[in-house]
């Protein structure tokens, strides 16, 4: 809005649910026989219920700004009263896992082996797109899991036996736990197979740590979740790590081998994000630093009160 309308006055509303009516019938008033424009993305909510309060102004005009973002092109549009439909973007290259990202050796195999992925939200999901396309769905946040024990339970034996459910660390945290109990829980006659892509971060969202990195948010030691542990009591019958960069075969052989049990097994795939890896480097360095000060001026205070 600033851009498109340097020179407009702006009412910026931070809490749309209520509406502050009372603020914007101020604002109106202030303006009133001026132009009043309501610039919103989506449906017309707040220009429909601002009518609805008797305050003369204009909405966008649908269909053509009610979908998509507002970017400033589209709000000049708008302001301009060009109904025009929107120019056609140029092509774009589709977005992309990094080069090197352990994913890529995670996915690799799964392909090789033609697995039925059900997936899960992160980095990981761009599996589903071109070259790699190796990730058959994804449903939402926490869901791969579930979905999993859903195909293995309704599909034929034959394509039960290749599903495999993949899920990233701060995800399976997040809500993907759930998903280990019900397996254990209502187990399907195939087993499942879970493969946890562990990059020791939350990559996507912007390096967040979570319970399973060790870490707390400010990279301090923290409690580190044990994965194995929690499929043994939701009672999977093996558990494997395995760095998948370090060694495909050995992952390879451990996915090909679970897929041939009708037995539940997870396999957590351990090799760092590699955009995030300096980071969590210096972080544990750090941690080792400040832990061996602790405990060396603790050791020097139990030498101080006669207690070493
Ligand atoms: C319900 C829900 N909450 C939050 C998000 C935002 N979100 C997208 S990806 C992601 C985390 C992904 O981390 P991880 O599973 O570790 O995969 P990575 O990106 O590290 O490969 C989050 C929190 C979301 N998509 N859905
Ligand atoms: S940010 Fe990390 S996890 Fe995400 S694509 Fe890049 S290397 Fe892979």
């Amino acid at each position: 809005m600033r851009e498109a309308a340097p020179e407009a006055s702006i009412l910026k509303l931070g809490m749309t649910y209520p509406l502050p009516m009372q603020l914007i019938k101020d604002f109106a008033k202030k303006f009133e026989g001026k132009r009043l424009l309501v610039i919103e993305e989506n449906d017309p909510w707040l220009a429909e219920n601002i009518k609805a309060a008797g305050i003369q102004c204009e909405s966008k005009f649908d269909p053509i700004f009610r979908f998509g973002e507002l970017d400033v092109n589209r709000v000049r549009r708008i302001i301009a009263g060009d109904r025009n439909p929107d120019p056609v973007p140029v092509k774009g290259k589709p977005p992309m896992l990094c080069p090197g990202c352990p994913h890529r050796s995670s996915f690799a195999v799964l392909k090789e082996l033609d697995c039925i992925v059900s997936g899960d939200i992160g980095c990981y999901t761009l599996a589903a797109l071109p070259p790699i396309s190796a990730m058959d769905y994804m449903i939402d946040m926490g869901a791969a899991i579930g979905m999993g024990i859903g195909l293995r339970n309704v599909l034929p034996r034959e394509q039960a036996k290749k599903v495999v459910s993949v899920i990233g660390d701060s995800t399976f945290v997040h809500s993907g736990i759930t998903g280990l109990v019900e397996a254990g829980y209502n187990r399907p006659d195939t087993g499942h197979v879970v493969v946890i892509l562990d990059n020791s971060i939350t990559a996507m969202t912007g390096q967040q740590e979570h319970p399973g990195t060790g870490r707390h948010l400010d990279h301090s030691p923290a409690y580190k979740l044990d994965y194995g542990a929690i499929a043994k009591t939701a009672g999977f019958d093996n558990v494997y790590e395995v760095n998948q960069v370090k060694e495909p075969e050995k992952f390879k052989e451990l996915v090909k081998e679970a897929l041939e049990k009708d037995e539940l097994t997870l396999i957590v795939a351990k090799s760092p994000c590699i955009l995030a890896l300096k980071s969590i480097l210096a972080w544990d360095k750090a941690n080792k630093e400040k832990a061996e000060k602790a405990l060396a001026e603790s050791e020097a205070a139990a030498k101080k009160n006669g207690n070493f």
